[in-house]
């Protein structure tokens, strides 16, 4: 892509060149000599500048390097998604509610038959010559698209010059009971898939918030929950936002919302700014309350999606 835009610079610099040209209206056989010469040296003189703004923007831009390539299936309602469903889109954004820098409609490739194949660009260094390439480190959402909007999503890390990865979204998960839950995690944590979504797990949780807070429920110490300390002289309120992944969650993102309420008594929450919606990524989230404020209940939210 990179290269692209080196020959469209190329271009401007050929067709500048045959302008210069063309504004002298003399024939070049009927100039004197000592005419030509000059108009030449202007010439080179103007290529020379030319190039030296080419090279200027090269060594400033970042290098390019081989695609990252992500490519696998898709699952949506449990049925797979195949080249026919031209209506599914992936996508790579730096934001999960931005532009995309890269997307894959499904069936766009004879090649990639059923399977989506996303490219990501890659460059060496800041700053980026392509605004839409992205650095060896960067984490970008990949999300699934169709008509309905955003139907999966999950992050990936940009790996090495040329890397490949499989990244799958959406993998059928199995419910023989039909409680909600997927059987592979309630056998991995529980035994069996005999507990119900409201069983009480070992931790105090039922079974169903173990499973959407992703906590363990034989461990007392894995909980969801808020916590509040004293940062200077105002509180500091805080929690884990941990990232969906393992077993039951394929396809599935969680998310966290911090609400607050100066009346908990009547109900009234309200979603803190900056605060609602987070994707959880194993990562803290704070929120420093104003110290203008009065007394205040948190709580937090989360959910999959
Ligand atoms: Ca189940």
């Amino acid at each position: 892509m990179i290269r692209h835009t080196y020959a469209f610079l190329v271009m401007n610099v050929c067709s500048r060149k045959t302008g210069v040209t063309g504004a002298v209206s003399q024939p070049v056989n009927e100039r004197p000599a000592n005419l030509f010469a000059h108009s030449a040296a202007i010439r080179l003189i103007r290529t020379a500048v030319a190039l030296l703004l080419l090279v200027r923007v090269a060594l400033r831009a970042g290098v390019p390097e081989p695609d990252n390539v992500l490519y696998g299936t898709i699952t949506l309602d449990n049925q797979p998604v195949t080249a026919n469903r031209t209506d599914v889109v992936v996508e790579a954004r730096r934001l999960i509610g931005g532009p995309a820098i890269a997307r894959y409609p499904m069936g766009s490739s004879a090649q990639a038959g059923n399977f989506y194949s996303l490219r990501v660009s890659l460059e060496s260094a800041q700053p980026l010559f392509d605004p839409n390439a992205s650095l060896v480190g960067d984490s970008l959402f990949i999300v699934v698209l169709d008509g309905s909007g955003i139907r999966s999503q999950s992050i990936y890390t940009v790996g090495d010059r040329g890397a490949v990865q499989r990244l799958d979204f959406g993998a059928a998960v199995l419910d023989g009971d039909g409680d909600g839950l997927p059987d592979a995690w309630e056998r991995l944590h529980l035994g069996s898939t005999s507990p119900t979504p409201n069983s009480i797990n070992a931790n105090g949780q039922t079974t169903l918030q173990n499973y959407i807070a992703g906590t363990n429920p034989n461990d007392t110490n894995s909980l969801f929950r808020v916590a509040v300390s004293a940062s200077g002289a105002n509180a500091l309120v805080s929690f884990q936002a941990l990232r969906a992944e393992g077993t039951g969650y394929e396809g599935l993102s969680r998310y966290y919302s911090l609400e607050y309420s100066t009346n908990a008594g009547a109900g009234l929450w309200l979603g803190l700014n900056n605060s609602t919606n987070l994707l959880g990524n194993n990562q803290t989230i704070t929120y420093q309350p104003p110290g203008t404020n009065g007394p205040a209940f948190y709580r937090g939210r989360v959910w999959l999606q």
